[in-house]
């Protein structure tokens, strides 16, 4: 894709040193480059020692039967001692594992003792289920500290938890269930968002219709709003869980003994299991957690604002957070709930320090205006964080300037469900980053942008991004289907992990990311990518946020169609906008990448973490009706889009 691909990002030639106050301080330092770069096994050798082992590993890693690894041979852990016992051991139970906020004004603070004793109540009742290890358990529960203590009892067992998204529908929850052999599922009666208690338990009497495999359902009480129940199979948290012994003996597993699977939508198809193992999962993610937030256990107060059914709730609220020992604040609503300045008043409350999000968060809170922020004191912070999706180039500087400050770092982290922890990214006490790139390979991790023969690129060029080496959090497998793992990673370009996003290299070889390869167009034999047009659409003041996609076009091969969300001060678009719009993109581009036809809309359709479902706006566009929608994270999006369309033409 290089040569033909415009080049508009490339243009953003600013750059942010790291604050010397915080380089003088980093946990890691441009050293970490080099030593890694000499000895990379080596490294991750070192890097394991952040964690526990109950027996040592006597080999960093066994790939000789690649593209199936193994890290950390012969060691033996448990998770969940390494995310909890061991703090309270080390004379740290009074300190605070979460600040968690209700989404109606309610608070719980969970001490690392406390989060101790219920991980190990939990336990206990789940022995008392019958669950052993091994035996999979699904969790489908709101932002509410029983789901850390689900996931942790889980790990503490042995039994891999595959957690759903709480917004997915019924059948999405059964589908997942039937495909990882579940037994047992833990819910909750259901969580607060909008301002409103939404049910969770009737989806799953709904789902389990058709898993007859399932034979008990643990229900936490959170709304207290009137649930059915099934005598026999259902048992509420509190009957059973209270009541146990808050001592449990962990067990030490395995490395490789598996830690939970996450699904993960594919672009067609059923969706993909990812397999997680404990050791080089956990050292993955606590090296890498502490590396790029720069983890300062007694000071920091740290916020992933991110579900828990996201692959970013598991490695940086649950595992990586709590590895390293960090004070977190978890919060169960939505971002407007009540009021447009939630979050800003939650940093303020809890004098946050770490802030990471999505783009598309980010992107909303610019539409609804930076007075919003300006209310609140938000000097606490000193580094954020962002990840889902390339962050614009205007959505970086506006989440710096709006609310860092003009002084805080952003580390852009480029990773994957599949690699399970940052890939790429910005070192906060080392990287001058650029707005829109997350910058290089973390020290340890091998990437590479390569043309369609596998060859590397020059800087400056594009293509397709791969990672080069065997990473330690790397998934293991695709659950019960090694060869669908085989060829959807391995076998594009032999040896290379394929990781479906397209990338440039800069003149520095720093790395652009372009967006998903479904998502590059060809326009009259141009490839353009989605992103670079989004981009260059919400580069311009009045637009908030922006989709874009290719439909079939009879002439051009392919047209380009642009959905845009205003921002609060342009009003409500029409004809002048538009062309305005349009005439933006040409500029900015070239008059090839001007969109056929932009439509402006309220809501666009997106994942649960905050990921535009392209696929579904292409159907609009394509006047088809729109495809497989379950894993939107809110369904009523495309019929507003639909009612749009309806009333624009
Ligand atoms: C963590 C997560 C993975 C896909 C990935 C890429 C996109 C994530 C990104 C990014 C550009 C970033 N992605 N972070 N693209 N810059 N910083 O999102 O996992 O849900 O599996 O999605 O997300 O396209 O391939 P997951």
């Amino acid at each position: 894709m290089s040569e033909e691909t415009l080049s508009n990002l490339l243009h953003e030639g600013r750059r942010f040193p790291p604050p010397a106050e915080l380089a003088e301080h980093a946990n890691v330092t441009a050293e970490a480059y080099a030593r890694a770069e000499a000895d990379r096994l080596g490294f991750w050798a070192d890097a394991a020692q952040r964690i526990t082992w109950a027996e040592p590993f006597t080999q960093v890693l066994d790939w000789s039967d690649a593209p199936f690894a193994q890290w950390y041979v012969g060691g033996k852990l448990n998770a969940a001692y390494n995310c909890v016992d061991r703090h309270v051991e080390s004379g740290h139970g009074d300190q605070v594992a979460f600040y968690w906020e209700g989404e109606p004004g309610d608070t719980r603070t969970v001490t690392y003792a406390q989060l101790k004793d219920d991980v190990c109540r939990a336990a206990n009742a789940l022995v008392e289920l019958g669950v052993k290890t091994g035996d999979r358990i699904a969790i489908y529960m709101p932002m509410i500290p029983e789901t850390v203590v689900a996931m942790l009892a889980c790990a503490r067992l042995g039994a891999p938890h595959t957690v759903v998204f709480g917004g997915f529908s019924a059948k999405a929850l059964s589908d997942r269930i039937l495909d990882c052999g579940v037994e047992v599922v833990i819910t909750a009666d259901g969580g607060y968002r909008r301002g409103a208690a939404a049910a969770l338990k009737p989806a799953v009497d709904e789902a389990l219709e058709s898993c007859p495999a399932v034979r008990s359902v643990l229900v936490v009480r959170r709304t207290g709003q009137d649930t059915p129940w099934t005598a026999g199979r259902d048992v509420w948290w509190h009957d059973l869980v209270d009541r146990q012994s808050p001592d449990h003996t962990p067990e030490a597993f395995d490395a490789e003994h598996p830690l939970y699977v996450m699904y993960s939508s594919g672009t067609t198809g059923k969706p993909k299991g990812i397999l997680h193992t404990t050791g080089g999962y956990l050292v993955g993610v606590t090296w890498t957690h502490w590396a790029v937030f720069d983890i300062k256990p007694d000071t920091d107060v740290y916020w992933t604002a991110a579900d828990i059914g996201w692959v970013t709730g598991h490695s940086y609220i649950v595992y990586g957070p709590l590895a390293n020992r960090t004070t977190s604040i978890m919060y169960e609503g939505t971002p407007d709930t009540p009021h447009k300045g939630r979050w800003w008043e939650i940093i303020q409350k809890y004098k946050a320090t770490i802030l990471y999000t999505a783009p598309t968060t980010i992107r909303t809170f610019m539409k609804w205006g930076a007075d919003v922020p300006a209310e609140f004191d938000l000097t606490s912070l000193r580094l954020l964080g962002s990840v889902g999706e390339p962050i614009n180039p205007e959505a970086y500087i506006w989440y710096r300037d709006t609310i860092g400050g003009g002084r805080i770092p952003v580390m852009d982290t480029w990773w994957q469900t599949e690699t399970g922890m940052h890939m790429i990214s910005p070192l906060p006490g080392v990287t001058a980053g650029k707005p829109g790139s997350a910058m290089r390979a973390l020290p340890g991790v091998s990437a590479d942008v390569v043309d369609d023969a596998g060859h590397s690129v020059p800087n400056g060029a594009g293509g397709y991004l791969v990672l080069t080496e065997p990473w330690p959090a790397m998934l293991r497998t695709l659950w019960g289907d090694p060869d669908r793992y085989r060829d959807t990673y391995w076998s594009r370009f032999p040896g290379l992990y394929f990781a479906g996003d397209g990338a440039k290299k800069d003149e520095d070889g720093d790395i652009w990311l372009l967006g998903r390869i479904d998502d590059v167009m060809n326009v009259s034999g141009h490839r353009l990518s989605t992103t670079e047009i989004e981009s260059a659409l919400v580069s311009h003041p009045k637009v908030a946020e922006a989709a874009v996609v290719g439909a079939t076009d009879p002439t051009t091969g392919q047209a380009i169609e642009a959905f845009v969300i205003l921002r609060g001060s342009a009003g409500d678009g029409g004809a002048d906008v538009v062309k305005e719009l349009r005439d933006h993109v040409a500029k900015e581009i070239g008059p090839i990448a001007k969109p056929r036809s932009i439509l402006v809309v309220a809501e666009l359709p997106k994942t649960r973490s905050g990921k535009i479902m392209r696929r579904l706006l292409r159907d609009v566009a394509e006047h088809r009706p729109p495809g497989d929608a379950t894993t939107l994270a809110d369904s009523s999006v495309m019929d507003l889009i639909a009612e749009g369309l309806a009333t624009s033409t």
